[in-house]
């Protein structure tokens, strides 16, 4: 029995949209469209058109299953709150697989397992689990339509939720399917086999942790995930496709796909500086890339331009620079400390129009999580439960919000530029409570490269498992390479040759933290200030002091004024410890080491040259 096609008004409150288009010109889309079908076995298919009506049949439909709960439309219109299962709240970096035909590919950086046994895993699974749901397929963009540095793909779910999210965090629907079947059509009539487009195949499955599995297939573009609906595990487009299958195509093709926010900083004078910076998850990618100046700066005409919040795709250009874009369209953003104070753009951002996953709500169904300050309290909590704070948070650590990017005051039209935009600086950082001054800028591209794969940060609810724990997070890519680390830094390290014209290298710690436990540095706003000095460095007029691990400012080489540091702040912020580092680099080799030869020799000779400098 063949599945109804386009029955979306069978289950919805609202008549079906009936624009929507059924099948595709590609013949391979059809056919993986038809396969899937008859191994998941669901009520209907439904081809998504992303259009209004689309979204809202959906959106009545979950409504009315209570998978969305309408928030108070005077203070939060068209938005939504989804409690996820209490078990599905986060990445499962322990249930996520990269499945390369040689283990050495995926390298240690990665779970593997063989191809064909996860085919085999993974069909089993899918055998039948979408019976009696519907079966929707979406074809997406990521980056802007028209831009050479875009990449397609088309994930098929049986969540609602999901095509509801995929549709604010990608250019999805009718626009991507037509540049799907035209890159396909051009290939086929090229006689090139395979396909241009990323398959991403999810289901929700029963939401069994035992029965959980997020695995890619980059030598084969595809990807298959079950049994969570949560984020980074079922929106396919964002870490599962932009940066490990991404991430393996861009060693292939000469780019890098990386996990990056993306800002433009505009000085007084009208030049805009854009700025690519990487920190691990819950690190404050999001922050940094809505920062709101300081009044000072406010007033000198400084402004800032948020490009990305999370992912960056970049490729040099014809002048040699590193041209990027971002290839999502919304933002899946962490609520709890969200604030007018922290960052008044994206509460500013989140004020309509958006899915709220696993927060708190008050008693007038406002959301509300830790740290908002907006004067209201909880009354239920992310469960469900009467708000009691003996039971734990209001909102779960990793409550997020989806959102389209253009809401977002600081927005700025140079992210639908198909040619990116041009990166004068990339930025490193972690969250060290020790050792680890403010900022540094790394000697030169090695160097720099160095800094990235030595990267330190303790881990965060982002992903499930122990909080604080301080562990290697090589360019905030530890959990999204999608092959072996050590080929990654040979491809960065790669870049650097005749002709390129690349980013100056920094390192930041806005989280070093004072005896008392306290964070040093005010950070949010005040982050701008550090972001002049690189600006400065990169034009050759802001002052640094040279160290073995690289150059420091001196505080006087920031703007600080306004800033209140007491002197334990400035000595921590602003000094090197010699021994600490010996240290740190002494486990940075040991890091490196852990790699065996693949490591490229280039970056060992960097550490074990300031390995010496450090002993001196
Ligand atoms: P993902 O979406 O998981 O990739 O996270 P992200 O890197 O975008 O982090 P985000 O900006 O959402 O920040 C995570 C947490 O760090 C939030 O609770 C922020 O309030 C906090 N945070 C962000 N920037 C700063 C800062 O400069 N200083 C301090 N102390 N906390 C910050
Ligand atoms: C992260 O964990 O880095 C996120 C959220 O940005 S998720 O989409 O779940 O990966
Ligand atoms: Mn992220």
């Amino acid at each position: 029995r063949s599945p109804a096609v386009n029955a979306l008004s069978s289950e919805a409150s609202k008549p079906a949209p009936s624009t929507s288009v059924a099948g595709s010109r590609l013949a391979a889309l059809n056919a993986w469209v038809a396969e899937v079908a008859a191994l998941t076995a669901p009520a209907a298919v439904h081809w998504c058109d992303g259009s209004d009506a689309e979204n809202a049949a959906l959106v009545a439909q979950m409504q009315a299953d209570g998978t969305l709960l309408p928030l108070n439309p005077a203070t939060n219109p068209g938005s939504w709150l989804h409690r996820s299962d209490p078990d599905d709240v986060a990445r499962v970096e322990h249930l996520t697989f990269v499945c390369t035909s040689r283990e050495e590919d995926a390298g240690p950086n990665n779970h593997w397992m063989a191809p064909a046994a996860a085919h085999a895993k993974m069909d089993a699974l899918f055998k039948g689990c979408m019976r009696g749901r519907t079966m929707y397929v979406i074809p997406y963009c990521m980056g802007p339509i028209d831009s050479p540095l875009s990449r397609c793909g088309v994930e098929i779910t049986d969540s609602p939720y999901v095509v509801a999210n995929m549709r604010l965090m990608t250019r999805m629907g009718a626009p991507a399917l037509a540049r799907i079947e035209r890159e396909g059509l051009e290939r086929a009539a090229r006689g090139e086999g395979g396909d241009t487009f990323v398959k991403g195949l999810h289901s929700i499955g029963e939401l069994d942790p035992g029965r959980r599995f997020i695995m890619h297939f980059p030598e084969e573009l595809a990807i298959k995930s079950y049994g969570s609906g949560y984020g980074g595990n079922a929106l396919l487009g964002k870490k599962c496709h932009a940066l490990r299958i991404a991430s393996y195509q861009a060693r292939h093709e000469g780019w890098m796909a990386e996990h990056m926010l993306i800002v433009g900083i505009e000085n007084p004078s009208g030049e805009t500086h854009y700025v690519a910076a990487a920190f691990p998850s819950a690190c404050g990618k999001t922050n940094l890339a809505m920062l709101i100046p300081p009044e000072g700066y406010q007033r000198e005409g400084w402004k800032v331009w948020t490009v990305g919040d999370d992912i960056c795709w970049m490729r040099p250009g014809a002048d040699g620079r590193l041209y990027a874009i971002n290839p999502e369209a919304g933002y899946f953003g962490v609520a709890p400390g969200t604030s007018a104070k922290s960052n008044p753009n994206a509460l500013a951002t989140i004020d309509a129009n958006t899915i709220f996953t696993n927060v708190g709500l008050t008693a007038d169904n406002q959301p509300w999580w830790e740290g908002l300050d907006n004067g209201e309290r909880p009354a239920t909590d992310w469960r469900g439960n009467p708000y009691d704070p003996d039971k734990g948070p209001a909102a779960h650590p990793n409550a997020r919000f989806t959102v389209s990017a253009k809401q977002c005051p600081s927005w700025s039209p140079m992210a639908e530029d198909p040619q990116g935009v041009p990166i004068s600086a990339i930025v490193f950082g972690g969250r060290r409570a020790s050792l680890v001054p403010l900022v540094f800028q790394a000697r030169d591209w090695t160097h720099g490269v160095l800094v990235g794969a030595a990267m330190g940060s303790e881990t965060t609810a982002a992903a499930t498992g122990a909080v604080g724990v301080m562990r290697r997070d090589p360019m905030a890519m530890k959990p999204f390479c999608g092959y072996n680390f050590a080929d990654y830094f040979s491809h960065w390290l790669s870049f650097d040759g005749a002709g390129a014209a690349l980013p100056k290298v920094f390192h930041v710690n806005w989280f070093r933290k004072g005896d008392d436990g306290k964070f040093l540095w005010p950070g949010f706003g005040d982050n701008l200030r550090v972001l002049e000095w690189m600006i400065g460095r990169v034009k050759g007029e802001a002052g640094a002091v040279e160290t073995p691990i690289g150059h420091l400012p001196i505080p006087t080489d920031l703007n600080l004024e306004g800033v209140e540091l007491s002197d334990e702040a400035r000595a921590k912020l602003f000094g090197f410890e010699r021994a600490g580092w010996q240290a740190e680099f002494a486990s940075i080799g040991e890091y490196l080491d852990g790699y065996g030869p693949r490591m490229p020799q280039a970056l060992k000779d960097e550490q074990s040259r300031i390995a010496v400098l450090l002993a001196d």
